[in-house]
């Protein structure tokens, strides 16, 4: 079944996403997310300059081959922009083939291994009214597993924390990339976070009780002696993980971690490969992974991945905020529904004008995600819809500490 044409489609609802779009000779039609949030238009470029040539006349059905031969024959290995393009390519076949099987894609990956896919959302307040209030609305929402962050006192803008206040159960918008021609600087201290936090988790355990399933984002801002100190600090609230506590790139740092607690630990969002792991997986030092099927070159690298972690009873944790696409998190939710060494899955509910681009068959019920059952990964991209949305450039912030040092953000 040969690829006929392959398109870059890069839109802006709500946010910047990058598509890419392959129709084989047939009519069957793929879609694959290759979207890196700041850094969109470089996987476009990557894409339309140095991949789609290369697509056109290749036989959709191998997969992978077509994953070693975009993987091997650039040289140059590994990298967000490299890995985001591959991943749009493999996704984009995946569909194809699901849809010429007549079949949903976790189908494929073989059958159903749960009914539901456990999701977590993410609350945020700037103190602890706003945050209990963030919470119930997302228990209201549906979610039954709640991410944690606050506002530390002293510090003017932390990762996590909505500017306006989630209210009556609508969504949550919590968006990292700001529209601005430079990115934002934001302040930190890790010793008034350090000071601040625990507290904030044993307000939040007292006032909704111990069994709903808390976690809490580190964003890479500790040093390994400071992420042991919070694992630590936070072992009587019982988190379901404390993730990217360190610098991510930094395996060694994460054995310091795991000799002082037993907070479980969770990380990967930034890594690309199997080989960003290796260390981690095979010493155990991580309890969940990451990485996103958008950045780790899709399905195919992500099913390895993910087995090599379960030889170690390492489970996933599959990054969905909303800079992965529909078509991203479609890809993730197969994923999620067929291996075996689940964890649970990251969902931040898209916008309105998101929703209008992509049409999207997976659900969300009463905590539990699932993909749906339509042939391929059920998520269709209306190309009028998306043209009415150009590019905007936005930038991730960053952040400096109080003598005005640039710090991990
Ligand atoms: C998460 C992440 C995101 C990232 C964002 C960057 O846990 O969901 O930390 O919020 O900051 O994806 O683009
Ligand atoms: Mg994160």
């Amino acid at each position: 079944m040969k690829i006929v044409a392959a398109d870059v489609i890069v839109s802006s609802p709500d946010r910047n996403f990058v598509t890419l779009k392959i129709t084989t000779e047939d009519g069957i039609t793929g879609l694959g997310d290759g979207t890196l949030n700041g850094r969109e238009l470089s996987v476009a470029s990557y894409l339309r300059d140095h991949v789609v040539p290369l697509l056109i006349g290749r036989d959709a059905h191998r997969i992978e081959d077509a994953w070693q031969f975009l993987y091997r024959s650039a040289y140059w290995r590994r990298g967000p922009v490299t890995m985001a393009a591959i991943a749009a390519v493999d996704v984009a076949l995946w569909d194809i083939k699901a849809k010429a099987a007549g079949m949903p894609l976790y189908q494929l990956l073989g059958g159903a291994s749960r009914t539901g896919i456990m999701a977590y959302g993410h609350a945020s307040g700037r103190d602890l009214p706003e945050l209990f209030d963030s919470i119930r609305a997302h228990l209201e929402q549906g979610y039954r597993s709640i991410r944690v962050q606050t506002s530390v006192p002293g510090i003017n803008a932390v990762y996590g924390v909505a500017a306006q206040p989630s209210t009556g159960g609508k969504r949550y918008d919590y968006e990292p990339a700001q529209r601005t021609a430079l990115p934002a600087e934001e302040d930190w201290d890790t010793r008034a976070y350090l000071r601040h936090l625990p507290g904030v988790f044993e307000a939040v355990r007292a006032e909704f009780g111990p069994e709903l399933p808390l976690l809490h984002d580190g964003h890479h801002r500790m040093t390994p002696i400071q992420a042991a100190k919070l694992g630590k600090a936070l072992e009587p609230y019982d988190l379901f993980w404390l993730e990217d506590c360190t610098p991510a790139e930094n395996q060694e740092a994460l054995r310091l971690v795991r000799q002082h607690t037993t907070t479980p630990l969770a990380i990967g969002e930034i890594f690309n490969t199997v080989w960003d792991y290796q260390t981690l997986i095979r010493e155990q030092l991580i309890d969940y992974v990451r990485s996103a099927v958008t950045h780790t070159g899709g399905i195919t690298a992500m099913r390895k991945l993910l087995d090599f972690a379960a030889q170690y009873q390492i489970k996933s944790g599959i990054h969905g905020p909303t800079d992965i696409s529909p078509v991203g998190m479609a890809a993730a939710l197969h994923l999620d529904l067929a291996i075996h060494n689940f964890g649970i899955q990251e969902y931040m509910r898209h916008g309105a004008l998101t929703n209008e681009v992509f049409r999207q068959s997976f659900t969300f019920a009463d905590g539990y995600l699932h993909p749906g059952d339509q042939p391929g990964i059920g998520v269709e991209l209306d190309e009028e819809a998306a043209a009415r949305f150009p590019y905007q450039p936005a930038y991730l912030p960053f952040n400096r500490l109080k003598d005005g040092t640039v710090h991990d953000w």
